[in-house]
């Protein structure tokens, strides 16, 4: 399988993030993407090659304006107030406070932010373009064939939506490589996120439409991050009614109730006619990931890409979360090898 990789992922290293109220060094590192890189090529799992420009209509597709000027300029805004230490936001508009966007940049941050779980760095805007543009490349890739490919995104990208970023996420690469397959013909896209934490950002911007069928298997949003979405009341609104699937799971659970929910979730998706699959690839359901609390076990994620092959689609995995580090290559690249392995040559 081909890999879709950019070193400018190095150019955002966020220094802390709050963790049961302390400051902690933040889990989402480069040496991430390092590791996921060195396994693909300890295993021969096929070539890596960088991404290709492919400009701002893309991102324009899925992020409102605002919000891409706001992180676009977002860093200078900053340093013009003296400020040369990470972005984080103070204050958020909650309940009846006023959804308008203010001047002071924290008023900006705030206004464009879910949590304190993102800082804007130096390099944050070169990193995350870079990571949509990795996730672009490989959709570009899928477009003129192949079977599968592997977007090695980093920065992350579910967590954000069209107009707020959160829980390490800046810009939504599954959405973005989801709508650039329907720009360019695909009548019916399924994502598919396995990604430990609810999707909250790719279910709200697909929230509403029929085109994108958004399946997630999730910590159940009752005792796990993002909180507040991500149950399985959720099923879509308007024309997208229907077209929505959540699968929140209990702490502890393991493959015997993972794998369950994601043959249901298989189920659904087979029954949907997509044109194409874009996989949101978090492993960080991983028995030893030192934010979660699922119990998935290296051999299970040859499993999940085996499953995943049956589908018979043509698939775009895009690298999510994943913060157990010395495993996260052998994970990650056991999905696609399980993938590979199932897919008939
Ligand atoms: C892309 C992605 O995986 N983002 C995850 C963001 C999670 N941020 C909140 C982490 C909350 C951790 N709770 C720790 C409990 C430790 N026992
Ligand atoms: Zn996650």
């Amino acid at each position: 399988m081909l890999t879709i990789y950019s070193d400018d992922h190095r150019l955002h290293h966020g220094q802390h993030e709050l963790i049961g109220g302390h400051f902690m060094p933040c889990f989402e590192k480069p040496s991430r993407a390092d590791m996921v890189l060195e396994r693909l090529r300890a295993v021969n799992l096929g070539d890596v090659r960088g991404p290709d420009e492919h400009g701002r209509e893309p991102l324009r597709r899925v992020h409102t304006d605002g919000f891409l000027n706001f992180l676009e300029h977002a860093w200078a805004d900053w340093q013009a107030t003296g400020r040369d230490h990470d972005m984080l936001p103070i204050a958020w508009p909650v309940r009846r406070l006023r959804q308008v966007e203010p001047d002071d940049i924290d008023g900006r941050l705030g206004y464009y932010s879910l949590d304190a779980g993102a800082p804007i760095t130096a390099g944050t805007w070169r990193a995350i373009t870079a990571s949509a543009n990795v996730a672009l490349s490989g959709q570009a890739e899928l477009a003129k064939g192949a079977r599968g490919v592997f977007s090695l995104c980093r920065p992350p990208g579910h967590h954000a939506a069209s107009d707020y970023i959160g829980g390490y996420c800046y810009l939504n690469n599954a959405a973005i490589a989801a709508q650039a397959m329907l720009d360019q013909g695909a009548r019916r896209v399924a994502i598919l996120d396995v990604d430990y934490h609810h999707g909250n950002g790719t279910q709200d911007i697909f929230y509403d439409r029929p085109d994108v069928l958004f399946t997630s298997i999730h910590g159940d949003p009752r005792f796990e991050y993002p909180y507040f979405l991500g149950h399985a009341d959720e099923k879509g609104q308007g024309p997208g009614e229907g077209f929505n699937r959540n699968y929140p799971l209990a702490s502890g659970s393991d493959w015997s109730v993972w794998g369950q929910a994601l043959a249901d979730a298989c189920r659904l998706i087979a029954g949907y006619g997509a044109d194409a699959l874009v996989v949101s690839l978090g492993v960080d359901t991983f028995k030893e990931d030192p934010i979660s609390q699922f119990k998935l076990d290296s051999p299970d994620y040859l499993r999940m890409g085996e499953v995943i092959a049956g589908l018979g689609l043509q698939t775009l995995f895009v690298m999510e979360g994943g913060y157990a580090v010395e495993e996260i290559g052998i994970n990650a690249v056991n999905v696609l090898q399980g993938f590979d392995a199932a897919t008939p040559r």
